[in-house]
This record gives C-alpha cells, sequence and structure tokens, in this order.
C-alpha cells in the first residue's frame, strides 16, 4: 500500500515542496485542476450593452480629435468590463464602433483578423477589398475575409459610422497575427462596383466560369435591403425557431456554409410579442439592433435594448430574447465564433 506522509509536517512540507517546483518552471496540477476542469465554460466576458445614445457623442467627438492619417481607423471599442481593459467583447470577438467623415480615407492594408463591418449610420461611403468597391448604407454586412487588402472612403456627403466585428482575440490568442500595409493609400479598383453582388448575391445560380476558392464568402457586400425582404417574407409564413424567431444565417454561397472560417453572421426577426424560449450555447455572441425595442435576458442580467444598441452572450450563458415593440417586429444582427467550436467539436447548445 502506498504511504503518504502524514505528520503534523505535511501542510508545511508541501508548502516547501511547491515552492522549489517553482524554481524548474513546475507546478502541481492537484492544487489547479478544479479550476481548470469546470463542469461547464467559466468565461469572465460578462453579459453587457453599449447602448447606442450614450456612445453616439463619443463617437462623434473622436472625429473631432483625431483624423483617419493619424489613427488609421478612427474606432471607439467596445471593451468587455470583466476582460481587464482587453481590445475584446468576449475571449475571442473583438468589436469597435469606426466613424469615418466626409472626403477621409482610411488607408489599404491587410491581417490575418478577419472582420465583418455591420453599417449603423450614413450612406455612400465605399470599403474596397482585393480591387472591388461597394458603396454601403446602414444594415449592410461587409466582408473583409483574413488576409484581404481593404481600405475605406467616405465620398458621399455624410459620415458615416459602423460597427466592426474580428476574430481578432482569438488570432491573437493563438499567435497568428500577421499584418501587412499597401504600398498606396489606396489600393487600385480592378473590379466593376459591387461585382461579386452580380455573380453571388443571388445564391442559388453561380457563375459556372469562376471557381471562387478562397476559405470566404465571395460576396463583399450582404445589403439591409435583401436581407429584410428575405425576413419579411419567410416571416409572413413561418413562426421560426422558438429561441430566436425567425432567423437567418449569412452564408457563403459556394458551400453554405458561415460567411467567414471563424465567424457566423445572423439575421433574426423577433415577431411582435415574441417571447423566446431560454438557451444556453457553447460560443459567444455579439448582437447588434437593427429596429425596435425589447430585452434579451443573459444569465441573471437583462439588457433592455433599441436600435443601435449592441450587446454580448457570453459562452454558455442562458439567453432569451423579448420584442416589446408595439405591434411591430423587432430585426437583431449578430455574430458568433460558432464555426470555430464546430470546426473543433465544441459546439454544444441546451435548452434551459
Ligand atoms: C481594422 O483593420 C479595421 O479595416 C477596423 O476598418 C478595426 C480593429 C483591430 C484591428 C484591425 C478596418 C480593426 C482593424
Amino acid at each position: 500500500m502506498a504511504t503518504v506522509q502524514q505528520s503534523p509536517n505535511r501542510a508545511q512540507a508541501l508548502e516547501a515542496y511547491y515552492q522549489e517546483l517553482r524554481q524548474f518552471s513546475t507546478a502541481p496540477l492537484w492544487t489547479v485542476l478544479k479550476s481548470l476542469l469546470t463542469p461547464t465554460p467559466q468565461p469572465r466576458a460578462v453579459p453587457f450593452i453599449w447602448r447606442w445614445r450614450e456612445l453616439r457623442p463619443y463617437v462623434y467627438r473622436a472625429g473631432e480629435l483625431i483624423g483617419t492619417e493619424e489613427a488609421e481607423r478612427r474606432v471607439v471599442m467596445l471593451c468587455n468590463p470583466g476582460l481587464d481593459g482587453a481590445a475584446a467583447v468576449t475571449n475571442t470577438l473583438y468589436a469597435g464602433l469606426q466613424l469615418i467623415l466626409p472626403g477621409e480615407i482610411a488607408r489599404t492594408h491587410r491581417h490575418t483578423a478577419a472582420a465583418i463591418r455591420f453599417i449603423v449610420e450614413g450612406h455612400g461611403a465605399y470599403t474596397a477589398v482585393d480591387g472591388e468597391r461597394t458603396l454601403m448604407n446602414p444594415g449592410d454586412l461587409v466582408l473583409t475575409p483574413n488576409w484581404t487588402w481593404h481600405d475605406h472612403g467616405n465620398e458621399s456627403a455624410e459620415p458615416m459610422v459602423w460597427l466592426d466585428g474580428l476574430d481578432l482575440p482569438l488570432v491573437n490568442a493563438i499567435d497568428a497575427m500577421f499584418f501587412e500595409e499597401y504600398p498606396q493609400t489606396v489600393q487600385p479598383v480592378t473590379k466593376a462596383l459591387d461585382d461579386s453582388r452580380r455573380k453571388y448575391a443571388q445564391g442559388t445560380l453561380l457563375p459556372a466560369y469562376e471557381r471562387h476558392l478562397g476559405h470566404y464568402s465571395p460576396l463583399l457586400n450582404y445589403t439591409w435591403e435583401r436581407t429584410h425582404a428575405a425576413l419579411i417574407e419567410l416571416a409572413a409564413h413561418d413562426t421560426g425557431s422558438p429561441y430566436d424567431g425567425v432567423v437567418l444565417e449569412y452564408v457563403n454561397p459556394r458551400t453554405g456554409g458561415p460567411v467567414l472560417p471563424t465567424m457566423a453572421c445572423y439575421a433574426q426577426l423577433l415577431p411582435p410579442g415574441f417571447e423566446g424560449q431560454a438557451r444556453r450555447r457553447s460560443i459567444s455572441a455579439i448582437f447588434h439592433v437593427v429596429e425596435g425595442e425589447g430585452y434579451t435576458e443573459v444569465g441573471n442580467q437583462r439588457l433592455d435594448w433599441q436600435a443601435k444598441d449592441t450587446f454580448c452572450v457570453p459562452s454558455w450563458a442562458p439567453c432569451r430574447h423579448v420584442n416589446t415593440s408595439s405591434g411591430k417586429p423587432a430585426f437583431l444582427f449578430s455574430f458568433t465564433d460558432a464555426p470555430v467550436l464546430q470546426a473543433l467539436g465544441l459546439y454544444r447548445e441546451a435548452a434551459e
């Protein structure tokens, strides 16, 4: 039989032993095992809402204080209060509110973090990705996949604000960040305006002469016009999911899969009076309110939202949406790290 030292000095001996282990850059597993093997995910990120009414003046103040030339990107980042000021909403996802004023350019660069833009206000500024430009309007979803050259410019007469979503915390956590500046401020335009819209927005008929080989969607801009129409049309005949109402995933038309390998995007319509059921998922999600009013219960927090607010749902928090807009549907946009969890066999969900 194994013998364990039981003398009154055992505690002291253990402490001394731990101390000695340290000098060899080692440590005992048994003192931390329970904090490593938690029965369920224990995210440090907390449920939180960033209210547009509060943030809007600060986003525009940045426009008086700094230019895009100096800033590279003029963004007010959303920092989760549970993550000690890190540039992160959750351990995998980043979000920020970016402002570009009339006449400004945000110069061309590329990086291995992938990005999405969801337009909050303004009309007609452009994003260019690998030679193609699109003009952006409120509710449009614009993709900037991993390692694609991208720049923004505002040739319209109004400021534009959009929500940036990136997989930046994930890419940095796995030490996979690369970044490069393009030799010119503005990359050459080599394709027709919205070239990919004509080729790929009609997802059931795709150009047979062009094989898009990237592991991301070839469609640059998923316009709100189409997304909104699709939701309205579907909601007229279908109540959707008890958790999410009428929810659509933005997909890669070549594969039917997520728009980016690390991030999935969704648009959902909560019918008038919708009171969702609660569910947990092993993913983190960032929601942006397009239209309407309501609240989302995340764990024991009630996040009351209205148009242009942004909120987060950390992994495994029970989440339940309620639409309180009187007699009207509410529209939510969201993006998540679901493709990562799916690819690694880590995705789980459970009804509450
Ligand atoms: C970036 O490249 C953009 O291109 C926005 O607009 C926000 C945040 C972190 C790293 C790169 C952009 C970003 C970013």
